[in-house]
């Protein structure tokens, strides 16, 4: 059975969320890198290359499924992040929006009794849930570090520690 118009239309606004992800992401790892924290940087653009994963995951599946995956310009990423706290803030804010995109996909396929794509946006409510939990306790190991300032012990250590993170990109 083929996609749905309006399944595949809800699919490419995912697509095109999920490239937006990781142009955000390489942004921030830009600024943190500019900023002194070369592990927070590497951390943000594996971060990214895991997101151009989950837009090719998408990708796939909807050329897979008899629809045609369009390929569109991404809204540029923003300001830059105020500091580290606020970085891992934005990142988090960034992963609820997403989930509440994929969502509202699943809704959509239950209604339609697309369980094909039930069934495929499941494996992204799952990793959702991954992201979100792990962007939550960075930001509470950077609220106890306090967050603002680049001399930081507490914050440098954290930084050591996301260079090689996360080790499934
Ligand atoms: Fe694609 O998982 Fe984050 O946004």
């Amino acid at each position: 059975k083929r996609l749905s118009d309006s399944i595949e239309k809800a699919l490419n606004g995912q697509l095109t969320k999920e490239a937006q992800a990781a142009e955000v992401y390489l942004s921030y790892g830009t600024w943190a890198d500019e900023n002194g924290y070369s592990g927070i940087a590497n951390f943000l653009y594996r971060h990214a290359s895991e997101e151009r994963n989950h837009m090719m995951k998408v990708l796939e599946y909807i050329q897979n499924r008899g629809g045609r995956a369009r390929i569109t310009a991404i809204p540029a990423p923003g300001p830059d992040p105020q500091s580290i706290q606020d970085c891992f803030e934005k990142v988090f804010q960034h992963e609820v929006d997403n989930t509440t995109a994929i969502y509202a996909i699943a809704q959509m396929s239950m209604q339609e009794q697309d369980w094909a794509t039930w069934n495929f946006m499941q494996w992204f409510v799952k990793e959702q849930v991954e992201e979100e939990t792990l962007a939550l306790q960075l930001l509470d190991r950077i609220k106890i570090a306090g967050g603002k300032n680049a001399q930081d012990d507490a914050l440098l250590q954290l930084d050591r520690e996301l260079k090689d993170k996360p080790d499934d990109a």
